[in-house]
C-alpha cells in the first residue's frame, strides 16, 4: 500500500489517563519499521462524557499518522494497542482506559459493519471535531463534504470541551509544538 494520512482520535477516562495517551502513542508507533507513524498530536482536552454521562470526565487527542496499512489493518493494530494497554469489554460508550478510532483515512469512504470511514458519528463529537479542527481545520469531511473546523464550530457541547494540556508525553520524548521529537 502506498502512505496515506489518517487520524486517530485516542479517549481515556479511567486511572492515570494521560499516560494511557501516551502509552498509545507509544504502542502505535513502537517499532522502527511500523507501519504507522504518528506525525503530530493535537493538545489533551478534558472532555464531559458523551452518549452515557454518568461517568467520569475523558481525556481525548487526535493523532495524525502516515500508515502504509489498509484500513482494516490500521483497525486490528488499533485494538492491538487497546488490548496490550488491558482494555477490558464494558458498555457501550462506557468508562475505558483507552479507545483508539479512526476517524478519518485520507479521503476514503468506506461502509462496513465493522469500520465505518468516516467514523460515523465524528460529526457529532465535539471530543474529536475540536482536537482534529486543531490539527487541520481545513480537512475535508468526505462524506458531508464540509471542512472539519466548521464542522467543529457548529457542533453540540463545545462549551464543555477544555485543553487540559499539552500534546501527551511519550517516552522520555514529548509530542511537542504538535511534532514528536524521536
Ligand atoms: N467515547 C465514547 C463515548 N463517549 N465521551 C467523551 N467525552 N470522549 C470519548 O472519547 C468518548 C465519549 C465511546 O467511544
Ligand atoms: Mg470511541
Ligand atoms: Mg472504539
Amino acid at each position: 500500500m502506498e502512505k496515506v494520512i489518517a487520524y486517530l482520535g485516542l479517549g481515556s477516562n479511567l486511572g492515570r489517563r494521560e499516560e494511557h495517551l501516551g502509552a498509545a502513542i507509544q504502542r502505535l508507533s513502537e517499532n522502527p519499521v511500523s507501519p504507522i507513524k504518528v506525525l503530530r498530536s493535537s493538545s489533551v482536552y478534558e472532555t464531559p462524557p458523551w452518549g452515557l454521562k454518568d461517568q467520569p470526565d475523558f481525556l481525548n487527542c487526535v493523532l495524525e499518522v502516515e500508515t502504509t496499512l489498509p484500513p482494516a489493518g490500521l483497525l486490528e493494530r488499533a485494538k492491538a494497542v487497546e488490548a496490550i494497554l488491558g482494555r477490558q469489554p464494558e458498555l457501550r460508550f462506557g468508562p475505558r482506559i483507552i479507545d483508539v478510532d479512526i476517524l478519518l483515512f485520507g479521503s476514503l469512504v468506506l461502509e462496513q459493519p465493522n469500520l465505518q470511514i468516516p467514523h460515523s458519528r465524528l460529526h457529532l463529537r465535539a471530543f474529536a471535531l475540536i482536537p482534529l479542527a486543531e490539527l487541520e481545520p481545513g480537512l475535508i469531511h468526505p462524506v458531508l463534504n464540509l471542512p472539519v473546523g466548521q464542522l467543529a464550530k457548529g457542533v453540540d457541547g463545545q462549551e464543555g470541551v477544555t485543553i487540559w494540556g499539552p500534546p501527551p508525553v511519550v517516552l522520555n520524548s514529548v509530542v511537542n509544538s504538535r511534532r514528536i521529537t524521536q
